[in-house]
């Protein structure tokens, strides 16, 4: 018998080469994401890489495995398709802030519900960063940019892990593209959780927002790190400035099965207890 090959991240590179800005964080989110492959053996015929559209969404063209450079907003839509069709395959979606919370919004919320079996990974840096820098739905109210926004949008900024919460996604955590080995292993437990897990890679876009090259000096570690008590969690979240990463919240809840109810499904109860924590 032919023993199994272990490959390393740098197998799971395709050979197509990125063409982010030099210093763009989405290299360590590509980084983070073929170690953690590697780091679990994954099978590359039976992964799938689903993105929409920005800079952030051609990391599938990086990776090589199966992959969908989908639709602007889309890419939860088509990978939670394929999972229903596909149930066997490993399926990661990924994407920007801009294109997971604005146009893909409500996808991002129903995915959080439905809890398929699947790991968004969302790389955040507060921009649309291939148009040429617009505020998106994660911006500060108050960043301004030439003439796009030069008196800020004056809109308040979503918080992503608030609310992956509050909408009821079953694991979350937030990794810094600083620090690729801790969001790797971020990732080896987003992927291996059995429903949807929502990551926050904070992705910073040194070419539209060169500020957050400082990002490093205001990231830490969750103190203490997780918990599976969703109260709990929001109130650490209410707390946080959105620098603390780690896995915040992970906790069992049947994943979605296509045709009904899972067993020990639940009510709306523990949701709108989380809402009135988080006041969102
Ligand atoms: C339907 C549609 N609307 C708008 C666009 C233009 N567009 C392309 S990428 C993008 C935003 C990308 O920002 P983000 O998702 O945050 O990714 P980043 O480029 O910052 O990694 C927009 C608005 C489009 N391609 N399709
Ligand atoms: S514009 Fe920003 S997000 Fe896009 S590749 Fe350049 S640094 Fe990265």
């Amino acid at each position: 018998m032919t023993e199994a090959i272990k490959l390393k991240a740098k197998d799971y590179k395709s050979e197509v080469k990125p063409i982010w800005c030099p210093g763009c964080g989405h290299f360590s989110v590509l980084n983070a994401i073929t170690k953690a492959m590697a780091g679990l053996g994954i099978d590359k015929d039976n992964t799938v890489l689903v993105s929409g559209i920005g800079c952030s969404s051609r990391l599938p063209a990086y990776v090589d495995s199966y992959g969908f450079h989908g639709v602007h907003g889309r890419g939860l839509a088509i990978a939670q398709g394929l999972k229903v069709a596909r149930p066997e395959l490993t399926v990661l979606a990924l994407g920007g802030d801009g294109d997971g919370f604005s146009i893909g919004g409500n996808h991002f919320i129903h995915a959080c519900r439905r809890n398929m079996d699947l790991t968004y990974v969302l790389m955040d840096n507060e921009v649309y960063g291939m148009t040429k820098g617009q505020a998106s739905p994660t911006t500060a109210a108050d960043w301004t940019h030439g003439k796009l926004t030069p008196r800020g949008s004056g809109i308040r900024p979503l918080p992503p892990a608030s609310l992956a919460l509050t909408a009821g996604a079953t694991f979350i955590a937030r990794g810094f593209t600083g620090d690729p080995n801790g969001l790797a292993r971020i990732l080896v437990e987003a992927i291996q959780h059995p429903g949807f897990a929502f990551v926050q890679a904070l992705s910073p876009c040194p070419t539209f927002r060169p500020e957050q090259m400082e990002w490093k000096r205001h990231v830490r570690g969750f103190e203490p790190e997780e918990t599976g008590d969703p109260l709990e969690a929001a109130r650490r979240l209410q707390a946080d400035d959105g620098m603390s990463t780690g896995i915040i919240y992970r906790t069992d809840y049947p994943a979605f099965r296509p045709g009904g109810a899972p067993a020990g499904a639940g009510s709306a109860d523990t949701l709108h207890a989380i809402e009135s924590e988080l006041r969102i």
